[in-house]
C-alpha cells in the first residue's frame, strides 16, 4: 500500500491508511491530587497538549498526500488548526462518558472539576455540547478520522496570506487532497446502509459540527491567551522552539520532559 501513489487509492484504502496514523493513547504519570488547584490543572492540560502536538506532527505527516504540500504549507495547516484538531480527539475519547471530558486515560473531568480554573466552565459546557452531539449522531470511527483530516486540510484554504496564494502548486494539492477525504467519508457514510436522503443529512450533519468545533476553539484560544497574560501558562520548550525554528517541526524532542 506504501508503494501506491495517494491520488490511486480508493476511499477504504484511504481511510485504512488515516486509521494507521492515529495518535497513540497518551498517560500523563502525574499524581492528580484533587481537588485541583488553578495552576496544577493549566499544568496538566498544558503537559498533555504538549505531548498530544508531538504526535500530531506524526500524524499530519501520515496523511496520505501531506507531506507532498510546501514547507509552508504544512506549517501553516498545523498552526491554524491545532486546537480544533485536539478538542474534536477530545470529543470522540469522551463520546460513551456522558458528562465527562477524557483529557487522557488518566485525567477525566467533569463540568465541575472545570470551576477551580476561571473561564473555563463555559468553555467545558461548549466542548461537552458538541461532544452530546457526536453521541446522538452516533459518530463512526471512520468518520470521526475523515474529520480530523478534513479539519486540517480545510483550516485555511480562503484565508490564506499572498505568498501561500502564489503558492498555486500547494493550493491545487491542498484541494485535491480535501476532496478525495470528502470522498472517503461520504464512502464510510454510504456503508452504513441508510436511505439517499438520510446519507444527505448525515453528511451535513457531521460537516456542520466542523463549524462548531471552529467556534469553540476559537473562545478556547481567546481564554488561553488571557491565562498568558495572568502567567498561569508556561509554554514548554518544545513548543516555543517549535514555534521558533520551523524546521525542526519534522524532527521534534521526545516530549516526555
Ligand atoms: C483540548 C483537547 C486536548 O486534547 C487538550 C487540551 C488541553 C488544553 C485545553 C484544550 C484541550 C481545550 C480548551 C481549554 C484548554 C485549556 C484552556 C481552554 C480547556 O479553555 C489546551 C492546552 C494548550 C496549551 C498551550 C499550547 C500552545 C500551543 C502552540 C501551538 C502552535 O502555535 N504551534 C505552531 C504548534 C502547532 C504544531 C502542531
Amino acid at each position: 500500500l506504501l508503494e501506491v501513489h495517494h491520488s490511486s487509492l480508493t476511499p477504504e484504502q484511504l481511510i485504512s491508511c488515516i486509521m494507521h496514523a492515529e495518535p497513540p493513547e497518551i498517560y500523563l504519570m502525574e499524581d492528580l491530587k484533587r481537588p485541583f488547584t488553578e495552576a496544577r490543572m493549566m499544568m496538566s492540560l498544558t503537559k498533555l497538549a504538549n505531548k498530544e502536538l508531538f504526535f500530531m506532527i506524526s500524524w499530519a505527516k501520515k496523511i496520505p498526500g501531506f507531506v507532498e504540500l510546501s514547507l509552508t504549507y504544512q506549517m501553516h495547516q498545523l498552526e491554524s488548526c491545532w486546537l480544533d484538531v485536539l478538542m474534536l480527539g477530545l470529543m470522540w475519547r469522551s463520546i460513551d462518558h456522558p458528562g465527562k471530558l477524557i483529557f487522557s486515560a488518566d485525567l477525566k473531568l467533569n463540568r465541575e472539576e472545570g470551576n477551580c480554573v476561571k473561564g473555563i466552565v463555559i468553555i467545558f459546557d461548549k466542548l461537552l455540547a458538541a461532544t452530546t452531539r457526536f453521541r446522538e449522531l452516533n459518530l463512526q470511527r471512520e468518520e470521526y478520522v475523515c474529520l480530523k483530516a478534513m479539519i486540517l486540510l480545510n483550516s485555511n484554504i480562503c484565508s490564506t496570506s499572498p505568498e501561500m496564494a502564489e503558492d498555486l502548486e500547494s493550493r491545487g494539492k491542498l484541494q485535491l487532497l480535501l476532496d478525495s477525504v470528502t470522498d472517503a467519508l461520504v464512502w464510510a457514510i454510504s456503508k452504513q446502509g441508510l436511505s439517499f436522503q438520510l446519507q444527505s443529512a448525515r453528511l451535513a450533519h457531521l460537516l456542520m459540527l466542523l463549524s462548531d468545533i471552529r467556534h469553540v476553539s476559537g473562545k478556547g484560544m481567546k481564554h488561553l491567551s488571557d491565562m498568558k497574560n495572568n502567567n498561569i501558562v508556561q509554554v514548554s520548550d518544545l513548543l516555543l522552539e517549535m514555534l521558533t525554528n520551523g524546521s525542526r517541526m519534522s524532527a521534534p524532542h521526545d516530549p516526555s520532559n
